[in-house]
């Protein structure tokens, strides 16, 4: 008798080649005009799908997984970050829940480095002075940034794309700070020449530029609290390609106001799409660069983040342990 296909809902659009595949695969319900669902439209997915794969624009919460139909054994996220998710409530149901790591790291960590060279080298401004008609001609002390070569990075979650913007970063001449819960293996600590710091607050202190690459989690939200944005010099810079909920956002707007910090690039907000009136002013003054969640943004990446999809669903479908299930220890 043939097997019956699980029924995956997808709640948004995604790279064609992985929509064709999940097409053939499964028997699957896609969003073609890619409207973020609502809470009702996910409501009805969790209760009558087999698998869900979402998004971060989705907020699986208790309530929703409390709804999920007997039938519902999966919610394989499409992205690496699962605060998206509350992953004890599925794991309690039975859910099991998988993402997609490894495959972003190096387009993240490339992004970061866009952001710091952005920052520190004042590339938006720059870019703007040409439309503008502000550019008059070359000056010597005209918009002038600062050097990055020879300054020391702190890198805040030494994972996977710390580790990868670790890499990159030492080409340009930085030096390798980083505070991660747990110190990194030595080879790695002697690959990097890293430095480890065991208080966040006495690295902060110290950086020209801090990278946050941790995920959010409880323990990690407003990691960067006001008190602790406080430690930074006045002339270091802050990127984040990580989650927004890492920084206390208000805090950091002030601060960058009131010019106690030289810079900002920040890929990630608190509550997306939403960005407060005073980061977008000074990001159209030139004083932040604010990219829209662009981090994992390549067709190589969003397809390869597809496939991972496909096959942790597979896996799972053909009763084995998908290999990227999220187990309660990350969390
Ligand atoms: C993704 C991300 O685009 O994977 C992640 O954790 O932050 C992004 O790069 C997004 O989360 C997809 O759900």
């Amino acid at each position: 008798m043939a097997r019956t296909k699980p029924l995956v809902i997808v709640t948004r659009r995604l790279p064609d080649l992985v929509e064709t595949r999940m097409r053939e695969l499964f028997d699957a319900r896609l969003n073609i005009d890619d409207h973020p669902m609502s809470e009702a439209e996910l409501a009805e997915a969790m209760r009558s799908a087999n698998v869900l794969v979402p998004t971060v624009t989705d907020q699986i919460t208790a309530s929703l997984i409390a709804q999920a139909g007997d039938s519902m054994k999966l919610i394989a996220n499409f992205g690496n970050g699962v605060d998206n998710i509350d992953v004890s409530s599925a794991l309690r149901r039975g859910i099991t829940v998988t993402n997609t790591p490894g495959v972003l790291t190096e387009d993240t960590a490339d992004m970061t480095m866009a952001l710091i060279l952005s920052t520190a080298r004042r590339l938006a401004e720059g870019a703007r002075a040409i439309p503008s008609g502000e550019w008059t001609g070359w000056s010597p002390t005209w918009m002038l940034g600062r050097r990055i070569g020879g300054k020391r990075l702190g890198i805040v979650g030494m994972g996977r794309i710390g580790q990868a913007v670790a890499r990159r970063a030492r080409a340009f001449g930085l030096s390798i700070h980083y505070h991660n819960r747990r110190r990194v293996a030595p080879a790695i600590e002697e690959a990097l020449e890293a430095t480890w710091w065991e208080s966040l607050d006495q690295m902060l202190a110290r950086m020209d530029i801090v990278s946050i690459n941790c995920p959010h989690t409880p323990a990690t939200y407003h990691l960067l609290s006001a008190r602790r944005l406080k430690c930074l010099r006045p002339d270091a810079y802050l990127v984040n390609t990580s989650r927004g909920e890492v920084i206390d956002e208000n805090a950091l707007g002030r601060m960058l106001e009131a010019g106690e910090l030289a810079g900002a690039g920040l890929d990630v907000f608190e509550n997306e799409p939403k960005i407060s009136d005073k980061l977008i002013k000074l990001a159209a003054a030139g004083k932040v660069m604010l990219l829209p969640h662009m981090g994992s943004a390549t067709r190589e990446g969003r397809n390869d983040m597809g496939e991972k999809v496909i096959i942790n669903i597979r896996t799972f479908m053909d009763g084995h342990r998908p290999p990227d299930r999220v187990l309660p220890s990350m969390l």
